[in-house]
């Protein structure tokens, strides 16, 4: 790979303050020849010197004359919960208090972030423990160095074949780290070609070496699997999770896998899925499949992570009873609590497919007796390709704080996922990343906001939107208190705007076929993949009421009923549950055509809005991130513009209803 020079993101550190000490560390519990805490060290030292000045005493040196002796001091506690972490700054110095390592190194990073949003060291205090055991990384990179959805170049773990080890590793692992993510999946989900090939011989060395480099970071390698691997890399002519053969089979590689691979966390699963392999090809269920491999990982402590994500992909778009909506709560809630206990199912946020707004999908909280974790994509795939701003915070912030109405008390998506709601200890968050090779790793600088987001949000669901994006702004970039606040705005504003100018009112999908870049109105509408608008002269939506579809019969009564009724329906879902005449009044007065082309005008002014907003920033942002990230808003502006006419004229030439206003639509 040519070896591109790559920013330090978010932990290259700016001076915070001019410090007069030095530092001296003392261990209690901890010692420094395990790895972990090895590399908090190296991290204290690498991040106090650029944030202070200051440096640590090297063992055996004296004090420097002159300078105020400070002591990190690293204490093992048990009474802080695993993973968890304790600091408190005095006029001695600090604290640190965990009761394992990857709490220390989290603890660490906790102080230097502290530094640098504007305390000093000898204040910073904070008690935190992780909000979810699973924090992880899904990567959809392919061994030939491409990646699916990517948008950030090509992939730093993979090319032509080969698995790529250099400094750039070591520091995604330390960024990783730094936002409190414990588990990364290299591969993509869809396991083709070599990728089958990395539980085999020719890759074992190279995926131990990557996940020894994790390992010192305090995160599990995981990798995707292919259900299919007895055919395709054995010699067996079944994957039939119920054959003998199959299980012997299967018990023999993951003997082999752990021999070679004592560090994997597990696989992750996507069977029967657009085109990848299952236990549906020989009449068995997703539990039958799931357990199987969770059956012979078991004694080596692995986990199985299945996809949720299984639905009829050659459908057919006349049949408006099938509702690609409805599949994953279909295939899998009959099956609630025949998972094995190392099973976790991960189910997408929405119901179909990470659209701009989507319901949250009914199965999170439906199944009541499985371990089950929240799958999100912070790569952009349908929010703009990381070219338009859409800072995904929100989004996610929304979703976690859904009330499923599964119990009394803990029954948000949050309390669900984290383990709370069934005390299980098998649960957790997960991203699709967003990142590449290119040199800012995330193709757009400000979609590091997502990356840094995600794992702080993961680990701290409790967290805002607005405290994250602080937190990123000044870390990345510490700007004066205007200018951070002018950001900040446009990061929390930017889903909302990329809403209004793409797909009205939760119908989504109107994207370009494949690409999913761009308006094509029509593009989804008449093809097999069920992600229908059903637009006609008269109304728009899809009816997924108890008249429709039944969808919304998914969620407990509360929601059911919520959902059901067009006057109840929260109105930015609207379209996604019913289909409503264009003269339809919303709560604001305005007919809902008119909304359709309120939104779209008003979206594509304010993306302008947006780019004006960096071009202020003009002064306070380096040079190179400032243009990289102006080019970004060129093409946005030019994607908002066709977003706006596309979907205007389309519906008013279906509608044949004028403007109110008298804009020009086409
Ligand atoms: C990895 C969508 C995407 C696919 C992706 C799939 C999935 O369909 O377009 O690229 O495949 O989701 O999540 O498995």
């Amino acid at each position: 790979m040519e070896t591109k020079k790559w920013t330090q993101l978010w932990l290259d550190y700016k001076k915070a303050y001019d410090g007069e000490g030095i530092w001296k560390i003392v261990l209690n519990g901890f010692t420094d020849s395990q790895v972990v805490v090895a590399n908090a060290l190296y991290e204290f030292r690498r991040g106090i010197k650029a944030l202070t000045g200051e440096s640590v005493l090297e063992a055996g040196k004296d004090e420097e004359q002159g300078k105020k002796l400070l002591t990190l001091t690293i204490s093992n506690n048990d009474s802080v919960s695993k993973e968890g972490y304790h600091i408190q700054g005095s006029d001695e110095g600090i604290l640190v208090e965990a009761s394992d390592e990857r709490g220390v190194l989290y603890g660490v990073f906790a102080i230097l972030r502290q530094i640098a949003c504007g305390k000093s060291a000898l204040e910073v205090s904070e008690a935190s423990s992780p909000s979810n055991p699973l924090r992880m990384m899904n990567h959809w990179d392919n061994m030939d160095g491409s990646i699916e959805r990517g948008y950030s170049g090509e992939s730093f773990f993979f090319e032509k074949d080969e698995i790529i080890i250099n400094d750039r590793t070591r520091d995604y692992a330390r960024f990783m780290a730094s936002i409190g993510i414990n588990g990364v999946v290299i591969n993509n989900v869809n396991v083709k070609a070599a990728a089958s090939y990395l539980i085999t011989d020719r890759y074992y060395d190279q995926v131990a070496r990557l996940s020894e480099i994790f390992n010192d970071y305090g995160i599990s390698l995981y990798l995707s699997l292919n259900f299919a691997s007895p055919i395709e890399i054995g010699d067996l002519d079944t994957c039939d999770p119920l054959d003998k053969k199959v299980i012997s089979w299967w018990k023999d590689k993951m003997k082999e896998i752990y021999e070679r691979l004592p560090l994997l966390g597990g696989f992750l699963v996507k069977a029967d899925s657009e085109g990848r392999p299952g236990p549906f090809t020989y009449g068995r269920t997703q539990a039958d499949g799931a357990n199987m491999l969770a059956d012979v990982i078991k004694p080596y402590g692995g986990i199985i992570i299945w996809r949720c994500f299984v639905y009829n992909c050659t459908q057919d778009w006349r049949d408006t009873k099938t509702d690609r909506a409805r599949a994953g709560y279909d295939y899998f809630k009959d099956l609630d609590g025949a998972y094995h206990d190392n099973v976790i199912l991960q189910i997408k946020n929405g119901p179909m497919d990470f659209q701009i707004r989507e319901p949250v999908s009914p199965l999170l909280g439906g199944l009541q007796h499985t371990n089950q974790m929240l799958e999100v994509q912070i790569a952009q795939e349908y929010t703009g390709h990381q070219i338009d701003l859409c800072y995904l915070i929100p989004l996610f912030k929304e979703v976690l704080d859904f009330h499923t109405h599964c119990c009394e008390g803990k029954d948000t998506v949050a309390d669900v996922v984290s383990g709370r709601t069934m005390g299980n200890s098998l649960a957790g968050m997960a991203a699709v990343i967003n990142t590449g090779n290119d040199a800012n790793w995330t193709g757009n600088d400000l979609a590091a906001a997502n990356l840094y987001g995600f794992g702080r949000l993961s680990f701290d669901t409790d967290l805002s939107a607005e405290e994250i994006a602080k937190e990123w702004i000044a870390l990345t970039y510490k700007l004066p208190e205007k200018e951070a606040g002018v950001l900040c705005s446009m990061l929390l504003r930017s889903r909302e705007i990329y809403e209004k100018y793409t797909s009205p009112l939760g119908i989504g999908w109107m994207v370009t076929p494949g690409d999913h870049y761009g308006p094509s109105i029509d593009g989804y509408e008449y093809s097999r993949w069920g992600t229908y608008h059903r637009a006609d002269h008269l109304g728009i939506g899809v009816d997924r009421t108890d008249k429709g579809t039944g969808y919304a019969q998914q969620y407990y009564e509360e929601n059911a009923v919520m959902y059901n009724d067009p006057e109840k329906c929260p109105e930015e879902l609207l379209l996604f549950f019913h289909h409503i005449p264009y003269t339809w009044k919303l709560k604001t007065g305005k007919t809902l055509i008119q909304h359709i082309y309120d939104s779209h005008f008003e979206g594509e002014e304010q993306a302008r809005g947006l780019a004006a907003d960096w071009e202020s920033l003009k002064d306070v942002i380096p040079a190179v991130s400032f243009d990289r990230v102006k080019e970004r808003f060129e093409r946005q502006l030019y994607n908002a513009r066709e977003w706006r006419d596309q979907v205007n004229s389309y519906f008013y030439r279906k509608s044949g209803i004028a403007d109110e206003k008298g804009r020009t639509i086409y």
